[in-house]
């Protein structure tokens, strides 16, 4: 399995070997077996039952791309979706994509504050949201981009549309009476615009081409055989509380699951009654789960061993898992592992998103890494590469799922990925006698908050906002449901007394919810720092 480059690097291969994947684009791939099953649904909402047949969401998506590029929208232009999971959301990401455009995906929960330092960064050009949150990305957009943005708005039945919105709906059946768009698109083009704080900083945009992401669909399919396309009388049916926003979403349910046929039945919010009126009224037959939704199942009186009698695989990731909280899962409802399989997936923005998934044995193991990504394990003060099962290194991963790099930023970019394409995952692991490898640590400052990115530069620049703090830095704490959560040190400046719920408002209303500080604050008189000015965050903790 291990194999030495030209570099004398010690590179761990895929057992499952190379895969090869079609040069396609991303919508084209997604469609690419519905005519097999034009019928049967692909999306349905799980609030209000809208749903759409293979067949009607696949024209669907190439109209929205047509009426995209007759609003004036040019080639590799950026499109910015901010909106919860629904259908339409799945028919934005793909029509955009079928209209030559770029898609930058926006975390519906956010402020409108952090919505225009995204809506900024991406330089977009259009909006896709839903009525429920429109007038929190219409106050965004207003602050930042030029009125003339076609603001297009997905009717979700909550709240209304701002004067000027254009519906969504408008876009399908204008759509149908426009000229196909004659694509210039090839596989290396970029598609995908998601953010991600990388190993350190602030969100930046990762670079995601077509080959990126049908790559990756290719690479899980060779390496796990766990779904079968649609027959008579069977389909895959996944409820999707993942949001779409996130790569896990994404590439990791969304795009490959419809494009082997599974039925998607969308889930906005995460809410315990609905989720399981979901489970009651439909077969599922996989479940894509972060820990949190693991802990949920475990716990709620609500959920019964018939809601997975149809489940074969149930995937969680994003953040870490104990063996423990699995087993528990098992033993409460006495369920058949062989048959309902618990798998781990890891994954990253940056590589579109799987490398590693669980073998279903070992609960805490991430697994092996999939076809045709290349792993090495780099020791953290040696920088040498490691080959023995055992010591723990920093994970690095090269294969054709790996981004292009950061968007306008190529500090960021060069510190990430090597000049060899290499990317540095900033994650801490160790494979076993198996090759199974398990994620130990993270090298990079990230905060997972239930699988969320929180950067604490993010906070830290934010605190440093207010009159009366002088120095702040932020690292993550072991929350029992959260998994982590956010914890500030703050240096006051002189004869300022601030409270902890001083600087808890001031940051309130700034930033989501779940990058609120619940970890809570600490007063301190200096921030351990190294010779640099780097914040010495091991040592905090
Ligand atoms: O960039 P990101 O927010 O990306 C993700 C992606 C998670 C996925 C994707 C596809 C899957 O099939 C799946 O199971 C999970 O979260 O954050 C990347 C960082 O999240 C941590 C790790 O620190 C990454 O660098 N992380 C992701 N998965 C795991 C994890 C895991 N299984 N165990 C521990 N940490």
């Amino acid at each position: 399995r291990i194999v030495t480059g030209s570099n004398n690097e010690k590179i761990i291969m895929s057992s499952c070997g190379d895969v090869s994947y079609p040069e396609t684009l991303i919508h084209e791939f997604v469609w690419n077996n519905s005519e097999n099953y034009p019928n049967h649904i692909a999306l349905e909402c799980g609030i209000n039952g809208k749903k759409y047949t293979f067949a009607q969401a696949k024209d669907a998506t190439s109209y929205i791309g047509r009426s995209l590029r007759n609003m004036g929208l040019k080639t590799g232009d950026v499109v910015a979706l901010v909106a919860p999971n629904f259908p339409d959301t799945i028919l934005s990401c793909l029509g955009i994509s079928s209209g030559g455009f770029i898609v930058t995906t926006i975390n519906p929960m956010y402020t409108a504050e952090e919505m225009m330092i995204q809506l900024l960064r991406a330089n977009a050009k259009a909006i896709i949201t839903s009525t429920s949150i429109a007038s929190t990305v219409f106050a965004a957009k207003r602050a930042c981009l030029s009125h003339k943005t076609p603001f297009i708005v997905i009717d979700d039945k909550i709240g209304s549309m701002p004067d000027g919105s254009i519906p969504f709906s408008d876009l399908i059946t204008r759509g149908k009476s426009l000229p196909p768009v004659n694509l210039n698109r090839t596989c290396d083009d970029i598609v995908a615009l998601p953010f991600s704080s990388g190993t350190t900083g602030l969100p930046k945009g990762v670079m995601l081409r077509h080959r990126n992401l049908v790559s990756n669909i290719m690479m899980v399919q060779t390496s796990i055989d766990v779904f079968q396309f649609p027959t008579s009388t069977f389909q895959d049916v996944i409820p999707a509380v993942l949001p779409f926003f996130h790569i896990y979403g994404m590439n990791a349910l969304m795009f490959p699951r419809l494009s082997f046929g599974a039925k998607i039945i969308t889930i906005p919010k995460f809410v315990p009654e609905t989720f399981i009126d979901i489970l009651d009224k439909n077969k599922v037959t996989a479940l894509f789960c972060v820990p949190p939704i693991i802990l949920f199942l475990t716990a709620s009186p609500l959920v019964k061993k018939h809601h997975f009698h149809h489940v074969h695989l149930i995937l969680c990731g994003a953040a870490p898992l104990a063996e423990m909280d699995v087993n528990r899962f098992y033993e409460k409802y006495n369920i058949d592992s062989q048959i309902c399989e618990f798998r781990q997936g890891y994954g990253l923005t940056e590589t579109s998103p799987v490398n590693f998934i669980g073998t279903g044995r070992k609960y805490s193991s991430i697994g092996q890494n999939i076809a045709s990504c290349q792993v090495r394990l780099v020791d953290v003060m040696t920088k040498k590469d490691i080959s023995t099962s055992g010591q723990t290194g920093e994970l690095w991963i090269k294969g054709p799922h790996v981004m292009k790099g950061y968007l306008n930023d190529e500090d960021a970019t060069k510190n990430t990925l090597t000049q060899d394409g290499w990317l540095k995952t900033g994650d801490i692991a160790y494979f076993d006698e198996d090759f199974d490898f398990y994620i130990t640590d993270r090298l990079k400052e990230l905060i997972k908050v239930k699988g969320f990115q929180v950067p604490p530069a993010e906070l830290e620049a934010l605190l440093r906002m207010h009159p009366d703090v002088e120095e702040a830095a932020v690292i993550g704490i072991p929350h029992e449901r959260y998994g982590e959560v956010p914890k500030a040190f703050i240096v006051v400046k002189e004869n300022k007394k601030p409270t902890e719920d001083d600087i808890k408002d001031f940051i309130k209303g700034k930033v989501s919810e779940y990058k609120q500080l619940r970890g809570g604050i600490t007063f301190v008189d200096n921030i351990p720092k190294n010779s640099s000015g780097k914040i010495l965050r091991a040592k905090m903790k």
